[in-house]
């Protein structure tokens, strides 16, 4: 018992420790904040919009859709301070995240804007989400996206420059993203170059991947041999059960709503993936591998798990495993399942098949079960056109500069990601039993998503370090730039 309290005053220290890190605060104003409880999630909710041109590449199609952004500038240097690009990716973007980002934009006097990405949130340009309606839906479209906003933002006579009553002058953009949004980063550096001076892509997802086996593979090794070994019976046991008695299962984990079997299956590998993910495996392993200790019903274990932490905490819905769910095509807060599944469906795939041999997910999660979805809820042709898009980005052979890449170790998507570095594009691993997705930039306590638990001290040392790496970079991105700006000024 000591111990454990012992433990928990360390916890405690390391939580301020690395809140301060987090927050750029010193200790008695962490002490007071942590008090008051006064730290918000958001650095900003404010919304603004500006008109976009739904379709880039028509020279005929002139129209236009409302585009929903945020910008913070309460660290802003003037006249020259860097702006920050947060680009937001496959959701809803209620705001500007108060994660690491703040920290950085304290340290670099940046403004930070970020703008969510056509189609979802309030960024839709059609009611009615049919196939057809989400054509002008890609990553090459969001992109170009971007760039006009960058325009808009710096040098419109509605924007900045008129703020800051000046006509010429231009800011250093850095642009930043996790995940789908992390590829985003790294592909507008390639594409547009001239518009930004460097980019972090955390968990960059850059290569398209068909048949995306590795996903599954890193869920055992992050899960270690004991873990596993025990889904892998989950999965077996769920297998023979859905044979014999699909309903009563289906039940047990409060999904009978799923009525298609792969769907099934798909939400309890989900549900286990998430746990190494987002870095708590313990909620996963522990009651898990204590089940099997004390000859507990594994299923009924794993479902306790599904529903409590999956379900419960997490915040997982089942209906966004529904097909039938997924073929609905009207817009609404769950709109963004149907819509990611589209790009995964035309643009990206990264199936997560089960790999042939030794899988933790059930072999009936394969190519087909994927396939068979984009057909059903979208219709005939939908397909995933994974060469193209390697061809059009280079995948992990992208040949663009001034590129940061950073992954978690026990992130599954990091095989999607660039894991080597190659000249003026460095990629680094951050090591740690709950070092996940995007979790550099994610790793503060008031900011979504926070691992818990006593690995806590690796991550806050690990993204104690990343701190350095990348101020390291940035400074060494923005000097040249910034030299450039006050340059023009003068
Ligand atoms: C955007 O377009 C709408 C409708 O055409 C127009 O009323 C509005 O003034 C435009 N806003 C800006 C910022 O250009
Ligand atoms: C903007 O610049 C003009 C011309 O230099 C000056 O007359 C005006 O007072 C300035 N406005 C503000 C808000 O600084
Ligand atoms: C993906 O896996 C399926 C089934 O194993 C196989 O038929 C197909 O050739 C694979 N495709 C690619 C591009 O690897
Ligand atoms: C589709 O979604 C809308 C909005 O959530 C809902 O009102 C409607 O009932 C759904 N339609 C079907 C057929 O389920
Ligand atoms: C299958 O996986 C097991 C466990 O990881 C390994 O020992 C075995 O060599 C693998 N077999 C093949 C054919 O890859
Ligand atoms: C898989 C892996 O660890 N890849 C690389 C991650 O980044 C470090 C630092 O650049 C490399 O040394 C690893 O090879």
């Amino acid at each position: 018992m000591g111990l454990t309290v012992r433990l928990l005053v360390i916890e405690f220290l390391l939580m301020i420790l690395m809140f301060g890190v987090c927050t750029g605060l010193s200790t008695s104003r962490i002490l007071e904040r942590i008090r008051s409880n006064s730290t918000s999630k958001y650095l900003t909710k404010d919304e603004l919009w500006f008109n976009q041109t739904l379709d880039h590449f028509s020279p005929f199609d002139h129209r236009k859709f409302r585009q929903r952004y945020y910008e913070y500038l309460d660290e802003f240097r003037l006249p020259d301070g860097p702006i920050f690009l947060k680009i937001c990716g496959e959701s809803a973007c209620g705001g500007i995240s108060n994660d690491y980002m703040s920290v950085l934009a304290k340290k670099f006097g940046a403004a930070v804007v970020t703008l969510e990405h056509r189609y979802y949130g309030k960024s839709s340009p059609f009611k009615s989400l049919t196939t057809k309606n989400l054509r002008f839906l890609s990553s090459k479209q969001a992109l170009f996206d971007l760039a006009v906003f960058r325009q808009f933002y710096q040098a419109s006579s509605e924007s900045l420059n008129l703020k800051l009553n000046r006509t010429s002058i231009e800011n250093p953009w850095f642009v930043f993203g996790v995940s789908y949004a992390g590829a985003l980063s790294a592909w507008f550096r390639l594409k547009f170059p001239h518009l930004t001076c460097g980019s972090l892509a955390s968990s960059g997802v850059v290569l398209a991947v068909y048949n995306f086996t590795e996903f599954d593979q890193q869920v055992g090794e992050s899960a270690g041999p004991e873990c596993k070994a025990v889904l892998q019976e989950v999965t077996q046991l769920v297998e023979e059960k859905l044979a014999s008695n699909a309903k009563v299962l289906k039940t047990t984990f409060s999904a009978s709503e799923l009525k298609i079997d792969g769907d099934f299956l798909y939400f309890l590998a989900d549900a286990a993936a998430i746990a190494f993910q987002y870095g708590n495996p313990d909620k996963l392993c522990t009651p898990m591998t204590e089940a099997k200790k004390a000859g507990d019903d594994l299923v009924n274990a794993y479902a306790k798990y599904v529903k409590e932490y999956y379900v419960g905490s997490f915040g997982a819905e089942v209906q966004t495993y529904n097909q039938e769910k997924l073929k609905n095509t009207t817009l609404s807060d769950s709109s963004g399942d149907r819509l990611w599944w589209f790009q995964v469906c035309s643009e990206v795939a990264y199936f997560q098949v089960a790999p042939a041999n030794d899988s933790i997910r059930s072999l009936k999660i394969d190519t087909r079960y994927h396939l068979d979805l984009c057909k059903n809820v979208f219709g005939e042709g939908v397909y995933p056109v994974v060469d193209d898009t390697n061809l059009y980005y280079g995948g992990t052979d992208i040949a663009g500069s001034k590129i940061v890449f950073t992954n978690g170790s026990q992130d599954p998507w990091r095989h999607a990601s660039k894991q080597v570095s190659s000249p003026s594009m460095p990629s680094y691993i951050i090591t740690c039993e709950n070092c996940g997705h995007g979790s550099d930039l994610r790793g503060c306590p008031q900011s979504p998503l926070v691992p818990e638990g006593w690995y806590i001290f690796n991550l806050f040392a690990s993204v104690h370090n990343f701190e350095h790496i990348v101020t390291k970079h940035l400074n060494h991105m923005l000097q040249g730039t910034l030299r450039t700006a006050v340059h023009l000024m003068r």
